[in-house]
């Protein structure tokens, strides 16, 4: 095999890359080439430390042998099987695994290849349970202001991001958002889950229900902790009154655990921490530590058995994709869940939640550093825009954070972390420690 280290294609045109600034961008790309537990490997042959599992989602850590194992296995042994109307081994088998991990009563599994991908399935079951139940006027879906829930029309549709959704005309029709739950200008620098205002901020659902009136929706999802819109905790009491009151109503809860599933806040599932149990989790990213694309619908028997009841020889359910349980993400999602167990991945962000709070927090007085945020194994450092130009000075310190050999996300002004489940507490201290410094001499 030629080794591609130091190798940079000589056309970067041809591929329209996604949520980037492709003119930038291509004047001075940022490759990677390698990747080993914590770091990536530069074109240069740079280390960078992975401060946000590739995109959310390698949890465990790079190139885990399990993993890397399984995945050259299976591609071997058998590389695809249809997924309609035929099974194999391993798609049961890690549903299985799935309901093993998730919180009580979600006892099935409806698999798709990305995050937006379960969304559009989520919702989908939703809107047609309902119609099973013979309570097809429920059509109605709540979303929330910044919630993120992936790229296709349902997701855009129900989620808050303006500019994902201003482009695409009139989107799903009978949607509606309830307030984000982000409180800019109070609460600064709160550690974890803020005290005060959880209850009223649900109670912004019961006033959302009686405008529409329960008997025409169908669901509310939301993100447990909204990730992608700059890590926005919500304060406590918050998810539990969403639950009270969409029980009262009869209307489905779907936490979109996309970000925070697969330990990210210390427990196996974010509905764990919170200790609420939603009637569907929306899982993707950290199902197959990012290695081949896969995603997850894991529902409760009351939804999927509500599906049972006509003649046997049909289909149930007209939904489904090409590559729903493909054999090697299977195999792949195995032998995630697997190195999960053995390292107690799915738990250990508890462990280093305290350690990993204090390090964040002690940025605070940094220059244009107006907030922190944190819960698990998420953080956020809020900084101040420069005036007449946002996003600017939080995209200098990607770039800048980049060159000193630390990988950050940014969103807005807002800089996200979230590393993988097997850092150490002297990569932590790396990580916020290199981060400090470039806030030091920003602009
Ligand atoms: N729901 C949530 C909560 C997400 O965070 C999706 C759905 C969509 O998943 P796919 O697999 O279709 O991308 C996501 C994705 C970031 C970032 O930097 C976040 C996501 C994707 C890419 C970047 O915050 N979240």
């Amino acid at each position: 095999m030629s080794d591609r280290r130091n190798v940079t294609p000589n056309d970067l045109s041809a591929f329209w890359m996604p949520f980037t600034a492709n003119r930038q961008f291509k004047k001075a790309p940022r490759m990677f080439v390698g990747a080993k537990d914590m770091h990536y490997t530069t074109s240069d042959g740079r280390q960078v430390l992975d401060g946000t599992a590739g995109l959310w989602c390698v949890n465990a850590g790079h190139c885990r042998p399990k993993i890397v194992e399984a995945i050259a296995t299976q591609a071997a042994e058998m590389d695809y099987a249809p997924a309609f109307q035929m099974g194999h081994p391993k798609a049961f088998e890690l549903a299985n695994a799935l309901v093993n991990i998730a919180p009580e009563g979600l006892n099935h599994v409806l698999y798709t290849n990305s995050g937006s991908e379960s969304v559009e399935t989520a919702l989908k079951v939703a809107l047609a349970y309902h119609r099973v139940k013979g309570d097809g006027s429920r059509f109605r879906l709540i979303g929330r202001e910044r919630g993120y829930h992936g790229v296709n029309f349902g997701g855009i549709s129900v989620g808050g991001i303006v500019t994902n959704r201003k482009m695409f005309g009139t989107l799903l029709t009978g949607v509606d958002h309830m307030p984000h739950t982000h409180t800019p200008g109070k609460n600064q620098f709160t550690r974890g889950e803020r005290e005060g205002g959880g209850e009223d901020l649900a109670t912004e659902l019961e006033r959302i229900v009686t405008l529409h009136d329960p008997s025409t929706i169908a669901a509310v999802i939301v993100e447990p902790v909204a990730g992608s819109t700059g890590v926005l905790i919500p304060p406590k009491g918050y998810l539990k009154k969403l639950r009270e009151i969409t029980k009262k109503h009869g209307i489905l809860l779907i936490f979109d655990e996309v970000i925070t599933g697969f330990g990210r806040v210390g427990t196996p599932f974010a509905a764990d921490y919170f200790g609420v149990t939603p009637d569907m989790i929306v899982a993707a990213k950290g199902l197959t530590n990012g290695t081949i694309p896969m995603g997850a619908v894991l529902v409760t028997s009351e939804i999927h058995d509500a599906f049972m009841g006509g003649p046997e020889h049909m289909i149930e359910f007209f939904h489904g994709y090409t590559y729903s349980g493909n054999p090697v993400a299977s195999a792949a999602g195995l032998a995630t869940l697997e190195t999960y167990k053995d390292e107690g991945l799915l738990t250990r962000g508890a462990e280093l939640a305290k350690y990993w709070e204090d390090a964040l927090h002690s940025l605070e007085g940094l220059p244009h550093v107006i907030d922190i945020r944190n819960l698990g194994l998420i953080g956020a450092v809020e900084l101040e825009p420069i005036a007449g130009s946002p996003t600017k000075r939080a995209f200098s310190a990607f770039v800048e954070a980049y060159e000193k050999g630390i990988l950050i996300r940014t969103t807005g002004d807002i800089i996200a972390m979230s590393p993988p489940l097997i850092i150490t507490k002297a990569q932590i201290d790396e990580l916020i420690g290199t981060l400090g410094g470039i806030l030091k001499t920003l602009e």
